[in-house]
């Protein structure tokens, strides 16, 4: 028997699934959700609200003691981690930790008797962590670009133009506006590397699917760009953890997992992967040929590459394949949120988003049009201060929500052609993929046939395979057992839809540039 163990720190929770590998079985999953089970944080939705000036910060302290109650939790519902063979990650992109020196060695003498919390807490020189929906650093990203020779030179070299969420720029800000926290930080890591330097009981690598989210890695050579980290800040070299491929084996897992959890001293430990990188793995989509789209707090659509392509425009990124080469995404940032803004205005449930509520509208939705920014949108890079909508009628709740969806798919239409992939099928995963009304919006405004896997949290999942893949386990066994579609879950296109939403394209498009 070869158990896998997979975690997910999303924006909204940390996820666990235990796969028995070989069989094809999901052992054991278990949820902790920020806002709900650690109200104390305050945070909600994950993060801290009413961030001044694009500001969205996280506490990093509350991410690891939903691991302690993650794993508790489960130990109490009689998971037994004893057979556990690996253990690995998968964690929001670009959000950033910053510790002194003493991390390594505080992490290497963990006492089982005390929480992760009372241990680390002391090792924090930044309370707070940005996270991927911060706005705030256009002025560190025009200074790196302008420092190393314009967006096309940090674009070539990174994948990505300079972007606001990346860390780059968000250590830029730190080192600018806190230098004396700067000097005192000894180590700077990802969402990634910190959880999985936890469970290692060491400071690990930065594995390449995530790092490429940083602004600060050279896509070529997988490894950080001197030129960038030296634009970025003083002395930054000296602060990152190395890079290394994201099928590193990071060692055994600490003996604090040992004693309070039960985890065997031969547990393998593998390094932590972006969300996104992880959900690739999780969809099935490691090779070329599949396009994904994730609906989770952010909507992304992605795709593995052989090449590095970049977005001409400046919205899409290349990040590493966790198990080699690359992969294109595009990330918007109004998702789940901009559909929970809907439901919450009219005190709906998500059935108004499922085929029946559907149904009180026509497809088109009689030409509204809607641009669902309620946050500053990064995909196209646009502040309408709010959502913005084509007529002055007041809309119906059953309006409002077909023009959300509507209007969030055409905008990913619209933006995802430089990836040069025309999709036949369209993968679907996050939490609002299990909603066979939105599913359907997917594949009319696409025009293909949409699938969703059978088992769910295609990141956590993932992140097991990946944990599964680094010991050794055969990436097609893994993804024979856990990455395929659900019997029946497949959602054609309806007749006639398609071409309802060529028409809109062009006036959505223009309806964007009338706001830009
Ligand atoms: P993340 O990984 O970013 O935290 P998830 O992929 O777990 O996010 O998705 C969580 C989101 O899924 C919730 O915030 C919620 O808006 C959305 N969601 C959950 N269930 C449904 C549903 N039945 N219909 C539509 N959206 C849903
Ligand atoms: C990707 C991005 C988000 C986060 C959070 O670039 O910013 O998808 O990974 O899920």
């Amino acid at each position: 028997m070869s158990l896998v163990l997979g975690l997910d720190s999303s924006t909204q929770s940390l996820s666990a699934v235990l796969l028995d590998a070989d069989q094809g079985v999901v052992v054991a999953e278990d949820s902790v959700n920020f806002g709900d089970d650690l109200p104390q944080y305050q945070q909600s939705h994950g993060y801290a609200e009413g961030g001044v000036r694009g500001e969205i910060h996280a506490n990093p302290m509350m991410w690891v003691e939903a691991l302690d109650l993650l794993l508790a939790r489960m130990k109490s519902n009689g998971v037994d981690f004893s057979s556990v063979v690996a253990v690995s990650g998968s964690g929001q992109q670009h959000g950033s930790v910053y510790l002194r020196s003493c991390f390594g060695e505080k992490l290497s003498e963990l006492d089982s008797a005390q929480s992760l919390v009372e241990q680390i807490e002391g090792c924090l020189t930044r309370k707070s962590s940005p996270i991927w929906m911060d706005s705030s650093t256009s002025a560190e990203c025009a200074e790196i670009a302008s420092a190393v020779g314009g967006n096309e030179v940090v674009c070539a070299k990174s994948g990505s133009i300079a972007v606001e969420r990346f860390t780059g720029s968000q250590i830029r800000k730190f080192s600018k506006t806190e230098p004396e926290a700067y000097a005192e930080t000894g180590v700077i890591h990802l969402v990634s590397s910190y959880f999985a330097s936890i469970l290692a009981g060491r400071n690990v690598p930065i594995d390449r699917g995530d790092g490429a989210g940083m602004n600060l890695m050279n896509l070529s050579s997988g490894d950080w760009d001197e030129d960038l980290v030296e634009a970025t800040a003083d002395g930054l070299k000296d602060k990152l953890p190395p890079v290394a491929p994201s099928n590193t084996n990071s060692g055994p897992i600490s003996s604090y997992f040992v004693q309070k959890y039960g985890f065997s001293e031969n547990c393998q430990t593998v390094i932590w992967s972006g969300d996104n990188p992880c959900s690739l793995i999780g969809m099935g989509a490691a090779k070329p040929g599949k396009v994904v789209i994730s609906l989770g707090t952010s909507d992304t659509l992605f795709a593995a590459m052989s090449e590095p392509k970049t977005d001409p425009n400046g919205y899409g990124h290349a990040f590493g394949n966790p198990v080699g080469g690359y992969m294109s995404l595009i990330c918007f940032k109004n998702g789940s949120l901009a559909r929970e803004a809907i439901k919450d205005q009219f005190n709906l449930e998500w059935s108004a988003f499922e085929k029946d509520g559907l149904a009180q509208t026509p497809i088109g939705n009689d030409g509204i049009l809607m641009l669902p920014f309620y946050e500053p949108e990064i995909t196209p890079r646009i502040d309408t201060g709010g959502p913005v909508f084509s007529t002055n009628n007041e809309l119906t709740p059953e309006q409002s929500v077909r023009a959300v969806l509507e209007c969030q798919f055409l905008n990913m239409r619209n933006n995802f052609g430089w990836l040069g992939v025309e999709p036949t099928r369209i993968s679907l995963t996050g939490g609002a993929s299990a909603n066979d009304g939105i599913a359907q919006v997917v594949a009319n405004v696409f025009g293909v046939p949409v699938d969703r896997l059978d088992v769910p949290g295609s990141a956590t999942i993932g992140a097991a395979m990946r944990a599964g893949h680094a010991i050794g386990i055969d990436l097609d066994v893994l993804e024979n057992n856990f990455s395929q579609s659900k019997e029946g879950s497949t959602i054609e296109p309806e007749e006639g839809a398609f071409e309802i939403y060529q028409q809109m394209l062009p006036q959505f498009s223009q309806f964007i540039l009338s706001q830009h």
